[in-house]
């Protein structure tokens, strides 16, 4: 599944050509009615994942975590309440695993709701 690669086939063996005038020619003189076909094989790699993480402070309220846990990572309630437990425990704790793009977009979600209800959450992301 790695690297790149390309076939060329032709259309049909090289052979004994009739030509236009009707003769045989030897050597395969098949200007007139040969063609290429190339293939070029789709190649497809896995995108690099990204871990976004939630940090522990002391003045977020604990419900207030769950509720960005909730939201933003579409988590139950109770699988939520043991992640916030966790990053209170832990000082920190995974909400989540994507794409870049995706996991980027977590992040400045949960940035943009913490801030508007001014509490200090911080939201990272990180390489796999
Ligand atoms: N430590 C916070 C408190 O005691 C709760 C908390 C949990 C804050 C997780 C942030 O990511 C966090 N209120």
């Amino acid at each position: 599944m790695q690297g790149t690669a390309s076939s060329t086939r032709s259309l049909r063996p090289a052979r004994t050509a009739i030509t236009a005038s009707g003769s045989r020619t030897p050597g395969g003189d098949d200007r007139s009615n040969t063609a290429i076909i190339t293939r070029t094989k789709t190649r497809t790699k896995r995108p690099s994942l990204y871990r976004v993480l939630l940090l522990n402070d002391d003045y977020t309220p604990m419900e207030f975590v769950v509720l960005v846990v909730e939201r933003f990572f579409n988590k139950s309630h109770e699988d939520a309440y043991q992640i916030m437990m966790h990053v209170h425990q832990n000082g920190v704790g995974e909400c989540g695993v994507f794409t870049y793009e995706v996991a980027e977009t977590k992040v400045t979600q949960v940035m943009d709701f913490a801030r508007k209800h001014q509490h200090p959450l911080q939201c990272v992301m990180e390489k796999k």
